[in-house]
């Protein structure tokens, strides 16, 4: 009797604080979490267990229409029926859950603008889960702790299904980093969730580690993953370059964003886990983590702007960057970001943004050949029927190109210039005191074509005769025959 009374207090204080047994702790409701492999690999020889419900504090803060900001968000609780019936959830409407990461949470600008844009897109719950406790802590301790939050997650998710109308078919579950794990455990306990979307999923821990320990494609119906910082952790890239899902977005190469520094890794020497670890205390993050960061600013941007962010199948970053990738065989491209799950492209695909907002390019490649040769900066714009592209310095100083040798590169602008109508040139010949009298005064044109990626359309323009004068302007418009 006494016996079985220790007992029964035992599993009760067991449960309120974790039972440790054998490399593993059991909580209530959410099972037990071992240490042991696949947890424990080459790629994560340190294994420590998650920390309890209690420490880790997980919110989830609901966000309509009704109560769109910070200061009216309402705190939901998986066993709370009446508490959830009380709130602004409305099960038959989609929900999206916002995921921080490593030493962030649900207040961060960031999480704050997303589900800005979000709720102005559509009607929908917007769930923010904050786990601030649990992901201020080393990163070992953080990386174990996303067990704990995903199966939260997914503890009120089923919830919401049982209790209020919702559906996993309506459930689309975003995460940031060490985020993009919480939501691959979260879908792993979610039958039929219908999507989540990995903004650039954490490296350290995760990459190269069993399907059972990271974001992968059978964590959900649809995965989407953006990755933005994935060079290696060596050089302090945090996210994984390694695809984890139906669809893996490359913007800009994937390792490093425009607007972003490099080499801090240089900066930090070895002391690299002491980096990570330290990056949002000490370090200071917008500079650390931009490239990390840029994940969320593109997806963000993605949910309203009218560019699509369009992606295309390439064997490089750097054949993309040349312009030779934005044929689409059919179905295979895609739209980085929100609207990922309207698009068939699959597999891993290439994009480039701009440094700065708006972010989002639309693609050309252009392609001109002179009757001579040239030395000297060559800009180039785009005309369209809805508007006309910024213009972009095309060729720079001291690179001469020989006649007959065509220049073929990729075209970026923010503009949506709709249909192509013409094309403008500005020829500033080199001005060094030797070369520019080896060279003409007007570059003649041979052939000159545009390709759109955007509409899978290939420009001629008409070119007989016409020639770039220097420090002129030559528009070339396209007319039939051409
Ligand atoms: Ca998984």
């Amino acid at each position: 009797m006494e016996d079985s009374l220790i007992l029964v207090l035992a599993v009760f204080v067991g449960f309120s604080t974790g039972i440790l047994l054998n490399n593993q702790v059991c909580y209530q409701g959410l099972g037990c979490f071992s240490s042991s492999s696949p947890f424990f690999s080459t790629h994560r020889l340190l294994s420590i267990l998650p920390q309890s419900p209690t420490q880790i504090g997980t919110r989830f803060l609901l966000y309509t229409r009704l109560n769109p900001t910070a200061s009216q968000e309402q705190p939901l609780v998986h066993d709370s029926v009446s508490g959830i019936a009380r709130s602004n959830f409305d099960g038959r409407k989609p929900t999206k859950f916002v995921i921080h990461g490593f030493t962030h949470h649900a207040h961060r600008q960031w999480v704050q603008d997303m589900i800005t844009e979000l709720l102005r897109h559509e009607d929908v719950n917007v769930i923010a889960v904050d786990w601030e406790n649990g992901a201020g802590t080393l990163y070992t301790q953080a990386t174990a702790n996303t067990r704990v939050v995903g199966a939260q997650t997914a503890q009120l998710i089923l919830s919401l299904i049982a209790n209020a109308n919702s559906s996993a078919l309506r459930t689309h579950v975003i995460g940031h980093s060490l985020g993009a794990h919480i939501a691959g455990y979260t879908g792993e306990r979610v039958s039929g969730l219908s999507r989540i979307t990995g903004l650039d999923p954490a490296e350290p821990y995760f990459q190269n580690t069993d399907v059972r320990v990271r974001l992968d494609p059978s964590d959900a119906t649809f995965v989407d993953v953006i990755h933005t910082d994935g060079s290696s952790i060596l050089s302090l890239g945090l996210g994984a370059s390694q695809a984890m899902g139906h669809v893996d977005f490359y913007p800009n190469g994937g390792s490093n964003q425009p607007g972003c520094s490099k080499g801090l890794g240089n900066i930090l020497g070895n002391t690299v886990w002491n980096a990570v670890s330290n990056l949002d205390y000490y370090a200071g993050e917008a500079a650390l983590a931009c490239s990390h960061m840029a994940a969320n600013r593109f997806f963000t941007e993605s949910i309203n702007n009218e560019c699509p962010f369009k992606a295309y199948p390439c064997v490089s970053a750097e054949e993309f960057a040349k312009g030779n990738c934005l044929v689409c065989p059919t179905g295979r491209c895609s739209t980085m970001g929100y609207h990922a799950d309207k698009q068939t492209g699959r597999g891993s695909l290439y994009l480039e943004t701009q440094a700065s907002p708006p972010y989002c390019n639309y693609h050309y490649q252009v392609n001109i050949t002179g009757d001579n040769g040239f030395d000297g900066t060559l800009t180039v714009g785009l005309n369209g029927n809805s508007g006309n592209s910024q213009k972009v310095a095309f060729m720079s100083k001291n690179v001469a190109i020989a006649e007959g040798h065509p220049i073929s590169k990729l075209f970026k602008t923010t503009t949506n210039i709709g249909v192509l109508t013409g094309i403008n040139l500005m020829y500033n010949k080199t001005d060094s005191f030797v070369l520019k009298y080896l060279y003409p005064e007007t570059w003649q044109l041979r052939s000159t074509t545009v390709f759109s990626g955007l509409r899978q359309q290939k420009i001629r323009f008409c070119t007989s005769g016409q020639g770039v004068t220097n420090h002129q302007v030559a528009t070339l418009a396209h007319r039939q025959g051409c």
